[in-house]
């Protein structure tokens, strides 16, 4: 028998949210290939070209395997003792001199280690007010919405994909994207199983997308006007006396009152703007009423815009006025297997949701769920005052070519006295860095499932333990991160007990989890099977979380031990209506028509006054990317430029530019030059160029991106304009020129 064949082992793709069940081959001790496990729970053999190419990251000749830190202006490779030193000897004298309050955290999307737990620790030994991540590029929007509507932020409802007759799909791709905010693998298969059951599917979007391409039918909608869109829906079902609650009926506040909210914004009135007939929208709004159940979903499109918090909250308050909110088929609630905020806690009337405890120095942007948004970090850093931010923690971002105006980020980070990044690259942020930290390679590191759970079209629970010993070179993201909060606590990050700081940390955990059962917190730490600190922190928020087995008290609950053995994850059960268990409003009920959404409908009518604009930018996403960081992978790229400026024929006639030619787009902050792509699959009046690209900066450590480095759609996007409320970027609507390049 051949040494070299070994079965394939487990692994779920933390990639993106789908959250997909791999197969790794290994020969010998050696992966060497990542395919579709057919058993896997929920994603039944479905993997996509990123997942496919998973291990060639760690494979990458560019991935940091060392520490690096500043030396005359170059970043050298180091011990780890010295980088850790070089973190203290510049991080301290900034907290001494000024403050923890003038250091800030950024974390980016990329969550692929349990070990990332420990950022907690590090963030409470900072109590700063600058936490920044990329929700408030992403989904902070729709969190706030949610959070109106329901009590709690992040309590968003999901698309019953599977059981679903209707789904109107509002600024989202899942098909390429593989869905956010909803996990549901292989969105192409389930998008055509719900036609394929006589089901339709119904995408608004300004271009027409893959999504677009599969569905019944796709209206063109003009950047930023969602909301006014979907106020005219609402208007409609009102008008024609199509609101019913059903079973909802007594649990929602302020119908009425949303109706006349709604007054203003008839189809007619709204349908120039948004470029959609008022017939047409008078049907979308009869067809989501008249189909057995349905569903309306939207993702980035409509939350990162200046109406997007408004617009998210319309698309709920449509599931909710047309009986869909909690009901198969529906728009429903995952109950998910380590918790999230619509498991903590008490349901039934409360505070409802609190914002602003806290606001920015320089523009008063409100605190929103813990954090401040991130299109206030440059401002921040280059704003004279005792108090601006002078250190900054990156963990896992790449904020210079992912936020708004990410030029002038890109200008500000050589102002601070301390940079320190996390990260497995040296990029277009991390290279202003003084210090960067590897994080180890992806199969040394356990994956739980998180956030993917909360947002599962199934519920379902997976955890995938390390699959490789780590090197004598690596140190785990928790130690990394547990040395740092040494340094903040003003300890010694190179002492020997960072591994009983990782232990004290469980077993605070440990007590909080104790509590809520009236154990001890040693009866908890003693019943628990991990042995390592991430695992341990895993399975304590399972075996407390809603099918746990509370540490032995429900012997037919879950245990972490289960979930080890279950190399597919574990099946929890289709969703499940649960909306008495998510309610945490002041009034106990779904409300809809909150004061913000009041304010905010005054504002868009004062919008739809306002002439409009000429040409709106918006983005999109390539199937092959990953935000900012797939684009050194070479099995993941291609020799043709994926960075184009998409124009419609009508649009590039006026501006006198054919395919291929080299065009300057121009904004408020900034200008990009990039080759157009003239195409009718893109609205006229708008321009749509994809973010993630311009990767000349960071030309000499990433050689595989430089090849076609493109520009950045956030040298465009403005930090100066933000969502009101939830403070998101605006990446959708942006005013731009298009001229040709000389
Ligand atoms: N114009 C425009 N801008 C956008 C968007 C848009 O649609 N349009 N989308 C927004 C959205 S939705 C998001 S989520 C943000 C993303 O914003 P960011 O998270 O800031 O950007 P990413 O490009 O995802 O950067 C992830 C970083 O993590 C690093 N990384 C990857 N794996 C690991 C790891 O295992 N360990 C560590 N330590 N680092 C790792 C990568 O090298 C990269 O530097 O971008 C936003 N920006
Ligand atoms: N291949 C790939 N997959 C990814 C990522 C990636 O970079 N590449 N990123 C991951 C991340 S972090 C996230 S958050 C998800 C995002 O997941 P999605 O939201 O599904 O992805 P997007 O491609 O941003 O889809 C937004 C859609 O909204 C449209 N749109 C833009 N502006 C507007 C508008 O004003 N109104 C309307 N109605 N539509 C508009 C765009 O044309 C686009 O089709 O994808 C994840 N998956
Ligand atoms: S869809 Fe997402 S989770 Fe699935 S294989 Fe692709 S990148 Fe990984
Ligand atoms: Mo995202």
């Amino acid at each position: 028998m051949s040494s070299r064949a070994t079965s394939p082992r487990p692994r779920r793709c933390h990639l993106c949210e789908a959250a997909c069940g791999l197969d790794i081959e290994f020969e010998g001790d050696r992966p060497v290939g990542a395919r579709g496990r057919r058993t896997a729970v929920l994603s039944a053999g479905y993997v996509c070209a990123k997942g496919s190419a998973l291990l060639d990251i760690d494979a990458d000749p560019d991935r940091l395997r060392r520490p690096l830190v500043r030396r005359d202006g170059e970043l050298v490779e180091v011990s780890w003792e010295e980088a850790f030193a070089e973190a203290a000897a510049r991080l301290r004298p900034v907290i001494e001199e000024h403050g923890r309050h003038t250091v800030a955290v950024y974390s980016g999307n990329p969550g692929g280690s349990t070990e990332l737990f420990f950022k907690a620790a590090l963030i409470h030994a900072l109590s700063t007010p600058h936490i920044y991540s990329a929700a408030s590029v992403d989904a902070s929007s729709k969190a706030f919405a949610s959070g109106l509507l329901f009590g709690v932020p992040w309590s968003t409802a999901v698309p019953d994909l599977d059981n679903t007759d209707h789904l109107l799909i509002v600024g989202a791709n899942p098909v390429d994207s593989n869905g956010s905010l909803l996990t549901a693998p292989n969105m192409a298969a389930r998008l055509r199983a719900i036609r394929a059951s006589g089901g339709k599917v119904v995408v608004l979007d300004p271009r027409r997308t893959r999504t677009a391409e599969q569905a019944d039918e796709h209206h063109f909608i003009r950047p930023g006007t969602d909301a006014l869109a979907l106020f005219a829906m609402v208007h409609t079902l009102f008008e024609e006396g199509l609101v019913d609650l059903r079973h909802l009926d007594g649990r929602v506040e302020g119908v009425a009152e949303l109706g006349a909210l709604a007054s203003p914004f008839t189809p007619e009135a709204v349908a120039d703007r948004c470029g959609i007939p008022a017939p047409t929208l008078r049907r979308l709004a009869r067809d989501l009423a008249a189909a057995p159940s349905a569903a309306v979903y939207g993702r980035v499109g409509t939350s990162t815009q200046a109406f997007g918090m408004l617009a998210s909250f319309l698309i709920d308050a449509l599931n909710v006025l047309t009986g869909n909110l909690d009901r198969r088929g529906g728009a429903m609630f995952p109950l998910p297997a380590q918790g999230s905020p619509t498991t903590h806690g008490k349901p039934g009337p409360g505070r409802g949701m609190r914002w602003g405890r806290w606001q920015s120095r320089v523009r008063g942007l409100k605190e929103f769920a813990g954090e401040l948004p991130v299109a206030a970090l440059a401002e921040e850093i280059d704003t004279p005052g005792d108090d601006r931010v002078r250190a900054a923690i990156f963990i896992a971002g790449n904020p210079v070519l992912s936020t708004p105006n990410g030029g002038r980020l890109d200008a500000a980070l050589p102002m601070l006295d301390c940079q320190i990044s996390i990260d497995i690259y040296l990029n277009e942020t991390s290279r202003h860095a003084h210090v960067v930290f590897p994080s180890p390679r992806l199969l040394t590191r356990g994956h739980a499932q998180g956030f993917a759970t909360w947002n599962a079209c199934q519920n379902f629970y997976d955890y995938s333990p390390p699959l490789l010993a780590r090197e004598p070179g690596e140190l785990g993201d928790g130690e990394i991160l547990m040395r740092l909060t040494a340094i903040v606590e003003g300890r010694d990050p190179n002492a020997e007990d960072v591994d009983d700081r990782m232990a004290a940390f469980v077993a605070q955990r440990a007590a909080a989890a104790a509590q809520q059962f009236g154990i001890t917190a040693d009866d908890v730490l003693a019943s628990l099977d991990a042995g390592e600190p991430a695992e341990q922190l895993v399975e304590l928020n399972i075996r407390s979380g809603p099918y746990g087995d509370r540490f032995g008290q429900w012997p037919e609950g879950l245990t972490f031990r289960q979930l080890r053995e279950a190399p597919d994850g574990v099946d929890l059960g289709p969703l499940q209506p649960r909306v008495d268990e998510i309610l945490r409003t002041a009034s106990g009920k779904i409300e809809l028509a909150p004061e913000p959404v009041a304010i905010d409908s005054t504002r868009l009518a004062a919008a739809l006054a306002e002439p409009v604009p000429g040409l709106l930018l918006f983005g999109r996403r390539d199937r092959r990317s990953m935000n900012s960081w797939l684009h050194n992978v070479g099995r993941l790229t291609t020799e043709s430029d994926r960075c184009t400026v998409q124009l419609h024929p009508l649009d590039a006639a006026e501006a006198g530019v054919v395919s291929g030619q080299a065009v300057v787009v121009t904004s408020r902050v900034g200008s990009v030059t990039a080759p157009v792509e003239v195409t009718d699959a893109v609205m006229p009046g708008s321009v749509c160029v994809p973010h993630g690209f311009g990767h000349g900066k960071a030309a000499d450590s990433l050689r595989v991106a430089a090849l076609t480095p493109g520009a950045s759609a956030n040298d465009l996007t403005d930090d100066g304009v933000v969502e009101p409320w939830s403070s998101v970027a605006v990446f959708s609507g942006v005013p731009v020129q298009v001229a040709p390049a000389t």
